[in-house]
């Protein structure tokens, strides 16, 4: 018996020495190779340490040497190029309509058209995509036109998008599957995650759309990032996960937001495959974006895709960035590295583009942005009631009821005879008649 046992120690202790030795052995639940080194680690892999950054042209649009550029036409160049352009023509427009008063908030995408137009324009158009709130180019790059931008902004009665009862740049259109913004952060990485779950389980959708979530390297200091990353590497599903890094959280800059190499760093952690891209480089956004989305289907699984950009406005109307970032930084990098003049100047190299299309483009792009402002400020709101209806699927609630029966009584008391109120009612179509129609209960 004793002599029995002297051979199981031995046999083990043999079985160690030789698996440290080969430093093939594995422990029973993992793939780790052993090592007798104490070497603790702070990367994913040398080779990858710090992640690189996918690039495809150069500050002045020239492509780099070795690059493979997606395929693109003059066509396609200028609708992607247009649709850059058009941004800061919207948020030149909306910022100033806030700042007089006639919008109650607003946010710009300065510095993050490459980013947001690249990945629109590498998506499927019935790709469902879950924003943050930058990413109103994604919306117009799938034709949601100009007076449903403007009308959700002012909240009138053409808003589909929450009948006025949402603050401004909170888009949502089923038409073009794009989910409502909420402002909770970081709430869309998880539902995200349970949308491409969805489309998975869905044989008509399953192999065919992505769910495609953007969020701000802000938002990834959240809980539910990391919900959200466990549960799209758990439950695999074709979410493609779009970080928009530019540096900023409203006051708070990325290098105090994580301690890691950017958010690029914690996709392995997750098992999900990772690219980090330069965000000011549309044809290489738009090149990671297709080749995400392809991974994300062929494997059925999770992509990160993390673009580096830099948020050149204030973080909303809300914000003076100048309370915590010097003026020079912002203008040296508008300069520098402006993603639409990097792709103008790549255009112009291929003869796409020319001084007098820059000139039409830009006149014929705020003329149809004030036409369209012109005509949402001239439209009411919507009929006072539409506060209280659809708010919950199937009959109305008995708190949304005792709700709407409080405000028709107040109506009843100060709405004819209080100034501020008869004012207010005057911006809604029929002036709160349809509440105070209604029989008193
Ligand atoms: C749960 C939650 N916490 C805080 C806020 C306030 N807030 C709104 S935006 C923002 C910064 C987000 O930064 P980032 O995710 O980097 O996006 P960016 O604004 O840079 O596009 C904060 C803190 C919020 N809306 N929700
Ligand atoms: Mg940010």
């Amino acid at each position: 018996m004793i002599r029995r046992q002297i051979f199981v120690v031995a046999r083990t202790a043999r079985a160690f020495s030789q698996c440290s030795a080969r430093r093939r052995e594995f422990l029973p639940t993992t793939s780790s190779p052993i090592v007798s080194k104490l070497d603790f680690f702070n990367s994913v892999s040398g080779e990858h340490n710090p992640i690189p950054t996918y690039r495809l042209l150069d500050g002045v649009g020239k492509p780099l040497e070795g690059a493979e550029l997606p395929d693109i036409d003059e066509a396609l160049a200028r609708r992607l190029y247009e649709n850059m352009m058009l941004l800061p023509t919207l948020d030149n427009v909306l910022y100033n309509v806030q700042r007089q008063g006639k919008i109650s908030f607003y946010m710009t995408a300065y510095g993050e058209e490459a980013t947001i137009v690249g990945s629109a324009a590498a998506l499927e158009g019935d790709d469902e995509v879950l924003g943050q709130y930058r990413e109103m180019g994604v919306l117009l790059w799938r034709g949601f036109s100009l007076d449903k931008v403007m009308a959700q902004c002012f909240g009138n009665e053409e808003d589909t998008s929450g009948k006025g009862r949402q603050m401004p740049v909170h888009f949502g259109s089923p038409e073009h599957h794009f989910h409502t913004i909420s402002s909770p952060l970081a709430t869309q990485i998880p539902q995200a995650a349970g949308v491409a779950y969805a489309l998975r389980r869905t044989p008509s959708r399953r192999s065919r759309s992505v769910a495609a979530c953007f969020f701000g390297e802000g938002a990834a200091s959240e809980g539910d990032f990391h919900a959200g990353f466990m549960l799209a590497s758990t439950i695999p599903s074709p979410v493609l996960y779009i970080a928009r890094n530019n540096g900023f959280a409203i006051s708070t800059p990325s290098t105090e937001q994580y301690n890691g190499d950017g958010i690029a760093s914690r996709g392995p952690g997750y098992g999900i495959d990772t690219i980090r891209v330069d965000g000011n480089d549309i044809l290489a956004v738009m090149s990671a974006v297709k080749e995400g989305r392809r991974r994300c289907l062929e494997q059925g699984r999770a992509v990160l895709v993390e673009a580096m950009s830099y948020r050149v406005g204030h973080h909303s109307t809300s914000d003076d960035s100048f309370a915590y970032r010097a003026r020079a930084e912002v203008e040296d990098r508008k300069r520098i590295d402006n993603p639409i003049n990097r792709f103008r100047l790549f255009m112009e190299s291929r003869g796409w583009w020319n001084a007098d299309a820059e000139t039409e483009l830009k006149a014929r792009l705020k003329a149809d942005v004030m036409k369209s402002f012109k005509r949402a400020e001239s439209l009411k709101r919507c009929e006072l009631g539409e506060l209280f209806t659809d708010v919950y699927g199937g009959p109305e609630p008995w708190n949304i009821r005792e709700q709407r029966e409080e405000l028709t009584g107040l109506l009843r008391k100060y709405g004819e005879i209080w100034e501020p109120w008869r004012n207010e009612l005057g911006k809604f179509k029929n002036k709160g008649q349809d509440l105070l129609k209604e029989r008193t209960p």
